[in-house]
């Protein structure tokens, strides 16, 4: 193959693609390399040594007695360090979201997660509850720092709820959960643990039902990178997302703000916050 051919080719064969379209999940296995993992895993870990939270990206409370009250998720993390950038609009990850959603795609927020031992997970749940994409939906782009299986918390996802509809969440178990919102996986769906080596890349839609599980080993810390994007025909989103929406060029993207109550009904008022 010439390098225009390589540079043309779909980064799915037909059979993963196949099996996104059945599943609404993807796994890109080693798509990051293991020195860009080992950079950004000491990137947060310098920042996290630091113990000094950062307004409006990392709430850290050094009198936390719970883990993650001293390593909480990072948000929008491309806004503090250029770095992050380079991991939200990587090329490798546009190819193939746009094969996945089959037109161009746009970024909407980022994060970090340290998940230390002992921390709590975050109960099942669709991502396009709170960010409101629509017409269609939101996709997520969900890095391995380090190897992520159910025992250390990793990410569980629920096959075949990308065509669901989005449901209102029941309360979570929050001495297991940090988010107080749960979907019960439907009968026929049952949750599948994934098990991802550091520079592994899940994708998913807003749809797909998934969460995890505390992370209950002694000593390992399960990191992850995260970032969301939507479709570039997508015409609405829901407004707190607006700041940190940004093309593959590090162009700002505007939409209009979703005021749609969600599908709790029109009483369905409560801040989802970012997610
Ligand atoms: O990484 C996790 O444990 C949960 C992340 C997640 O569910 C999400 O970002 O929507």
């Amino acid at each position: 193959m010439t390098q225009v051919e390589s540079e043309r080719a779909l980064p799915l064969t037909d059979d993963e693609f196949r099996a996104w379209d059945s599943d609404g999940f993807h796994v890109a296995r080693g798509l990051f390399a293991a020195e860009e993992v080992a950079a950004i895993r000491d990137r947060f870990d310098r920042m996290a040594e630091r113990r000094e939270p950062i307004e409006g990206h990392w709430a850290y409370d050094s009198a936390a007695t719970d883990a993650l009250g001293r390593y909480p998720r990072v948000m929008h993390p491309h806004e503090i360090d250029p770095a992050n950038v380079d991991v939200y609009l990587d090329r490798r990850v546009q190819r193939i979201l746009r094969q996945l959603m089959g037109e161009e795609i746009v970024g909407c927020q980022t994060m970090f997660y340290f998940k230390p031992p002992g921390a709590r997970g975050q109960a099942f749940h669709q991502d396009n509850y709170y960010l409101l994409v629509q017409p269609y939906t939101c996709v997520a782009a969900w890095l391995a720092v380090d190897r992520s299986y159910p025992e250390n918390g990793g990410l569980q996802v629920c096959p075949g709820t990308h065509r669901m509809d989005l449901e209102c969440p029941d309360h979570a178990d929050l001495s297991e959960s940090f988010v107080d919102d749960y979907v019960r996986p439907p009968e026929g769906h049952e949750p599948v643990g994934l098990d991802l080596a550091p520079g592994d890349m899940l994708f998913f839609t807003g749809s797909v039902i998934h969460g995890s599980q505390p992370n209950s080993t002694e000593d390992e810390w399960r990191r992850s990178f995260i970032s969301h994007y939507m479709p570039v025909s997508a015409t609405h989103i829901g407004g707190w997302y607006l700041p940190h929406m940004m093309d593959f060029d590090g162009n700002p993207v505007t939409r209009e703000t979703n005021a749609w109550g969600g599908p709790c009904g029109e009483e369905d008022s409560h801040f989802r916050g970012f997610h």
